[in-house]
């Protein structure tokens, strides 16, 4: 059965990739699993047939027959637990590469979305120019510590799986800060985890959207 998202029909990222059907967009190209795109504005994803499906409003949502999924966490584990090629089968590996699904979005995010949050909403204010440096060293601990631990590995443990997926997408977040690019192994993980034509594929499907809701075309 053909899995169904959602995608915002014009995405406030300009289709620079960094909404959050990307990372699902990704894991089912790099399964080989076609989809369907339903695309909600921003007053739709408030309604209540959209919040039936995600009780917080948001995209993605993931619906398959009579399953319905939200948080792309969560569905990203989904279809790599369905699907070959995005977990190993080796228990302790498969074990932790789910330990580092949630590093990334657990540990890694929560900062690197609180800065930009910030930067959107907050800059207007007096103390933001006191509040950045704060949030900045935060995500600067974080890369710091994924740094030492990547090391000059090509991904987090073993081959690519979900968690690298997860954890690039994270990280792309970064990329035109300058933050990333203060952090070569990093910078090169990313690029990695880009070059990849799954993720090139997906990139593409969205950034399609984006262009069609600008150009009609
Ligand atoms: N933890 C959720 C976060 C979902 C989320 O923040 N989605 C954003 C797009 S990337 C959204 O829908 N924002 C619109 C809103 O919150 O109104 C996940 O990973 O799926």
């Amino acid at each position: 059965m053909t899995p169904t998202i959602t995608a915002f029909e014009r995405s406030p990222d300009g289709g620079k990739g960094l909404a959050r059907d990307m990372r699902v967009r990704w894991a089912l190209e790099e399964v080989g699993q076609p989809y369907d795109v339903r695309l909600v504005s921003f007053s739709e994803m408030k309604e209540p047939a959209h919040l039936a499906l995600h009780p917080f409003g948001q995209i993605p949502t993931y619906e398959e027959g009579d399953l319905a999924l939200f948080e792309s966490g969560a569905i990203v584990l989904h279809i790599a637990e369905r699907h070959a090629g995005l977990l190993p089968d080796d228990a302790n590996a498969r074990a932790r590469a789910i330990t580092w699904m949630f590093a990334a979005l657990t540990t890694m995010e929560p900062p690197i979305v609180d800065r930009e949050v910030a930067k959107l909403l907050e800059g207007d204010e007096t103390w933001y120019e006191q509040r950045l440096p704060v949030l900045e060293e935060r995500v600067r601990d974080r890369m710091g510590q994924l740094s030492r631990r990547l090391g000059d590995a090509d991904w987090l443990d073993g081959e690519f799986s979900a968690a690298d997926l997860l954890m690039v997408s994270v990280l792309l977040r970064l990329k035109r800060s300058g933050m990333l690019g203060q952090y070569t192994n990093l910078s090169a993980y990313v690029a990695r985890g880009e070059a990849r034509p799954a993720y090139k594929r997906a990139f593409d499907a969205q950034l399609a959207v984006f262009t069609a809701a600008f150009t009609g075309r």
